[in-house]
Formats: structure tokens, sequence, C-alpha cells
């Protein structure tokens, strides 16, 4: 075998190791093994010392061109690799921009919310301005300046919630209490009665507390609105004409509405204000319970007493108010059966409106 024929030899295996290497990393090795300093083709070029000055010539033209060929070879199969590893990466790495993303369901106000808020609209309408004040009420607020009698059963522990002081640092007697969570929002047109001179047009909005235990009709915590008007002139019929107004806003112009006399300790004369029944139009269903008609709000003229308590001249002025709850308007405008579902959080409930 002459070096010529080793030289065709070491390009055809190094051609069929190119082709097999199956990585940039195994194609590198099979580099070494043929170029490198230490490889094949350095090992056959030794033998070119035996030669003749004549062959010599010859054999370094071959053995220059299989040294090139061999170099373009692994250029061209590192090309190759590249691309193809790279190919391989794209496909791993590839994100699918048309898989739709993870919907968040967006939030709404609560039902007893957008009912507060629709029936805040109606009477700031008609000129009302909105009232607040705290949910821990003085006893004198809630009841005492409201002509609620000392011995009134609303007054008792089993009916409202007292707050007392278990530090000690309190003036309330041991073991009773003139703090309380308000069971009325009231207390707040008390306050407004006592530091601003009338024309008064207030809505009082808000959370009211009972001792109750929470039943299809009954909540512990509920969320009321009342209305208090005082002004010269008020008369009954002020009274009777703005709550009709108001009820066909809030459940819709065909709807009839009538008052019942009625009693509470704040208001002479006092009502009870009910609405037709919607689910039956008055002829009676179970909606309405047979009557045709559903309570939704009590009233009345403002006590001579209540304006003794926040220095009102009852000769002067008169008024009236009123309260509903908003939990049990809502009940009625989405025949809604448990007011519990009000306070539960259940998503397949609150999802329906
Ligand atoms: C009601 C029913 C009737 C009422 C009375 C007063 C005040 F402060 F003027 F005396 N505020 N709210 C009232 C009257 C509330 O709720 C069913």
């Amino acid at each position: 075998m002459s070096i010529v024929d080793d030289l065709q030899q070491l390009r055809a295996d190094a051609a069929t190791a190119i082709a097999g290497a199956e990585d940039l990393a195994q194609l590198d090795v099979v580099r070494v093994a043929y170029l490198g300093k230490k490889g094949s083709l350095t090992s056959v070029l030794r033998g070119l010392g035996a030669l003749s000055a004549e062959e010599r010539p010859a054999v370094g033209k071959v053995s220059n061109e299989v040294r090139q060929a061999l170099e373009a070879a692994i250029d061209l199969r590192r090309a190759d690799l590249s691309s193809a590893a790279l190919d391989a990466r794209v496909l791993a790495e590839a994100v699918d921009v048309t898989l739709p993303g993870r919907r968040r369901a967006p939030g709404t106000s609560h039902l007893i919310t957008r009912t507060v808020d629709e029936i805040v609209e109606i009477f700031t309408g008609l000129g009302y301005k909105v009232a607040e004040g705290p949910d821990v009420e003085l006893d004198y607020y809630n009841f005492t300046a409201l002509n609620t009698p000392a011995d009134h059963p609303a007054r008792t522990p089993s009916d409202t919630f007292y707050v007392r002081d278990l530090t000690g640092e309190a003036t309330a007697v041991a073991g009773e209490s003139d703090v309380l969570l308000r069971t009325q929002t009231s207390p707040v047109q008390v306050r407004t009665m006592e530091s601003t001179k009338p024309p008064i047009y207030i809505l009082s909005p808000g959370k009211v507390y009972r001792r109750d235990i929470a039943d299809p009709s009954h909540l512990p915590q509920f969320t009321q609105i009342e209305g208090l008007v005082i002004d010269e002139g008020i008369t009954f019929g002020d009274l009777k004409g703005t709550l009709e107004h108001v009820c066909r806003e809030i459940f819709g112009p065909e709807r009839k509405v009538r008052l019942r006399p009625h009693f509470f300790p704040f208001t002479e004369p006092s009502a009870e204000v009910d609405v037709s029944c919607g689910m039956c139009g008055g002829g009676g269903c179970r909606m309405c319970k047979g009557s045709g008609w559903l309570e939704i709000l009590g009233c009345g003229m403002v006590d001579p007493n209540v304006f003794g308590y926040v220095g009102i001249d009852p000769e002067r002025y008169s008024g009236f108010a009123f309260g509903m709850g908003a939990e049990r308007i809502a009940a009625l405008k989405y025949d809604i059966p448990d007011l519990r579902h009000f306070i539960e959080s259940d998503m397949r409930f609150l999802r329906q409106f």
C-alpha cells in the first residue's frame, strides 16, 4: 500500500465518520481524530520523509487535497448539525400563542350594594342628601331620643347587641352598657336634626344589627335605608306622594301602593307601606301569601317628642320619616326566597345577578 492509498483510505473513513457524527460534540471528536495534531492525517504524513524527492510533491498535493476536502466536509456537517440543533431547540421551547389564556371572572357589585345605590339615586334625584353615622352607637341616639320607652322590648339584651367595656375604664354600670350596635339608622337622623337647622332632606343607608337568628326572612345584620324630611308645612300627603313615587321607581310604574295604620315609638301617625304583588298582579299567590300585597317599608310623621330631644320647634316645623330593609326590597324585586343568600357568598347565587 502506498501513502497515496493510505490517504485515500483515510479520506473515505473520515467522510463516513463525519457523516455519522450526530451532534456538534461528536463532530469535534471526529475532527480531532483525523485532522488534529495527533490525528490520523498527521501520522500518515510522517511517512513522507521516507519518500524520494520526486515522489514528495505529488503525495504532498494529495495530502493537502485530503485535508481541504475533510475540512470542507466538516464545515458543511457542522452547519447542518447547528441548524438541526436550533430547530430542535425552537421546537422544544415553542409557545403556542394561539392557546386561550386563563380567564379571570370580572368582579361586580353585590346585589345589595346595587339596590342601595339605585334607591339612593332615586332620592338624590328628589334633592335628598346622604347622611352617615357610626355603627357603634349610644343608647341615647338609638332609643332614648327616638321616644323609645325604657322598658321597650327592643332595648333588652336579647334583641340588641350591647357593647361592653371589658377593660373597666368606661363609666358604664357593671353588666350594663349604654353603647350598642345600632338597630336602625335613625340615630344618624337624630344626630343630623341635632346639628342641622331645617329644612332637612336626608337619606341614611347603612348596616344595622339585631339579635335575630338568621332565617329566610331575618338576618342579624342587614342594610337599612331610612329617610327624613323636616320642613315647614310637611304633611302626611307629602309622605304618601313621596313613597308612591319611590315604590314605582323601584318596582315599576304598574305597581299599586297602599298604607296601613301601624305603630312606631318615633312617629305619629305611623303606617306600613305595601306594594301590589308583582308575581300575581294582586290576585294572591305564594309570593304574597295569598294577600296580593307585599310589605316593603314603615313610615310616619316624626313624633313631636323627638323634636323635643333635638331642639326643633314643632310649632314651626313638621316632618316625615321612613325606613326599609335593602335585603327585603331586593328579595321581593328579584324573587329571592331566602335573605341568607345575600350573606353566604355562594358563587352559584352571586353569579345570577
Ligand atoms: C322607620 C319607620 C318609621 C324613622 C323615624 C326617624 C326619626 F329619626 F326621624 F325619628 N328616622 N326613621 C322611622 C320611622 C323609621 O323604619 C321602619
